[in-house]
């Protein structure tokens, strides 16, 4: 989250938290905290206090109040409220062939998503381009594409904001000539905006590509401030004129990530995530690091770990994969706020024939990722197709465990506290929402939360082929 008015903190009380934080960044998430198994010896042990909330709920704030201001007493405990926003992947792969346009398709749903509580959406790339799905740009101002018109797209933003903040896709490690490898046009630019290690023969810049190569398209120089200049004032445009809140930057494995400060600092968009496309926990956090100089204010990334943890527990019984060490997998094991959680994409699915990664099994094996990514922290991502065209029974399924995240105040900071996890068995965890706790299991292993504020069957919200969700006090 990008805001303007966010508060920073100096350099030096940064470096103090830093020194404390685990692989140097805010210590948050908290997975599997050694205190948990002494909070529940002591909640079964205290059975003679009433089942109400009070007692032992009392008790357990005061101790996590202490143990916080003794051990952990570094960590701030106002500098990371979370945030509680839901995203839609507004699309996929197939959808710039659809006849009637794409934009109409998302404006004949713009209740639904709204209805459904999805309050991000990620619209395809929004320019002109050289294929069909948007992601060889080649006139950045002209917003006719595969996907629609300008005014349809203008149209379907109106009518989903302000309630959902709508999302660009912004492709800017390369760029494709209007006609050619390199007429740059609308705007116009120089070809000295291509790297100097761009396959194309002419006329470049004397920098070389920071980061990965596009062999389909002219690779662009973020050290050049005409490059730097067109990239900010188009953005500037798409978010004051055109309506767009904020962000999703593709391929940055391509440029270096200070340029995503340069023109997040320059658009302050509402949300902004990065498509960071590596399953190295450790790579992605280095990327997120680089994205801005203060720490509140660098972006999110897709936690594609986390994905492949998830395809290699749910596809393969590998629930191990979930717990790493003494924490959760992925991104949001480590700084979750960072994480947008996700279960398929239009680089994953189906249709794509596991070109970059395999899609999840067709089957409820998906809806146990949900099961897991909608009670977990970081921001869950909601995959189109998943929710809106896989039948009305699935729909059913999802929204309901995206009900569930939102009446029991599940953020993108929430603890959670691992039980189980284990190979051919299940994962299961407890996460602490603002409103009440919360227990998951997925996976075909049996298990169910214990202790005297559960009662496994009454508090059930909901279940499915291999997973099920429990609230302390049943539904709400
Ligand atoms: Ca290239
Ligand atoms: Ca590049
Ligand atoms: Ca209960």
């Amino acid at each position: 989250m990008i805001s303007p008015t966010e508060t920073t903190r100096d350099y030096e009380w940064q470096g103090d938290y830093h020194r404390f934080s685990l692989l140097g960044r805010p210590w948050s998430g908290c997975y599997a905290l050694p205190w948990r198994s002494y909070l529940t010896a002591k909640k079964t042990s205290s059975v003679k206090i009433p089942a109400e909330k009070g007692g032992v709920m009392k008790n357990r704030r005061i101790f996590f109040a202490i143990l916080l201001f003794t051990s952990f007493s570094f960590v701030p405990l106002s500098a990371y409220p979370g945030t509680y926003h839901i995203m839609l992947q507004g699309f996929h792969w197939e959808s710039s062939a659809v006849p009637q346009g794409w934009y109409t398709i998302i404006l004949e749903n713009s209740q639904r998503i709204k209805e459904t509580g999805l309050n991000l959406v990620w619209f395809p790339p929004p320019s002109a381009s050289a294929s069909p799905q948007g992601y060889e740009p080649t006139q950045l101002r002209n917003l006719q594409s595969a996907y629609g018109t300008e005014a349809q797209l203008r149209e379907a933003i109106r009518v989903l904001s302000p309630e959902v903040n709508v999302l660009a896709d912004i492709v800017i490690n390369h760029r494709s000539g209007t006609n050619g490898w390199a007429d740059f046009t609308n705007p116009d630019w120089s070809t000295f905006t291509i790297v100097r290690d761009d396959e194309w023969g002419g006329e470049k810049s004397i920098n070389t590509d920071l980061g990965n190569p596009a062999p389909f398209s002219r690779d662009l120089d973020h050290k050049n401030p005409e490059t730097q200049n067109g990239i900010k004032s188009w953005m500037a445009w798409l978010k004051n004129d055109v309506g767009f809140a904020g962000w999703r930057y593709d391929m940055v494995k391509g440029y270096a990530g200070w340029a995503i400060e340069i023109y997040n600092d320059h658009t302050l968009p509402a949300f902004a995530v990065g498509e960071y496309f590596d399953d190295d926990t450790a790579k992605v956090i280095d990327w997120i690091d680089s994205t801005h100089r203060e720490w509140q204010k660098r972006t999110t990334a897709f936690d594609f770990p986390l994905r492949n943890a998830l395809y290699q527990a749910i596809a393969w019984g590998n629930y191990d994969w979930l717990k790493y060490h003494d924490r959760g997998a992925g991104v949001i094991g480590l700084w979750s706020d960072k994480a947008v959680t996700f279960i398929e994409n239009h680089d994953t699915e189906e249709a794509r024939n596991s070109a970059y990664a395999p899609p999840f099994p067709d089957g409820d094996q998906t809806l146990q990722g949900y099961a897991f990514i909608l009670t977990h922290p970081g921001t869950p991502c909601v995959f189109w197709k998943d929710i809106f065209d896989t039948g009305p029974e699935r729909e059913r399924r999802i929204k309901q465990l995206i009900s569930i995240r939102k009446s029991y105040g599940i953020h993108s900071e929430s603890k959670v506290w691992i039980d189980r996890a284990g190979k051919g068995d299940c994962y299961a965890a407890y996460i602490f929402g603002d409103h009440g706790e919360i227990a998951v299991k997925i996976g075909p292993g049996s298990w169910s939360p214990t202790g005297s504020r559960w009662d496994p069957v009454d508090d059930l919200l909901t279940s499915g082929n291999g997973y099920a969700v429990w609230g302390e006090d049943g539904p709400k």
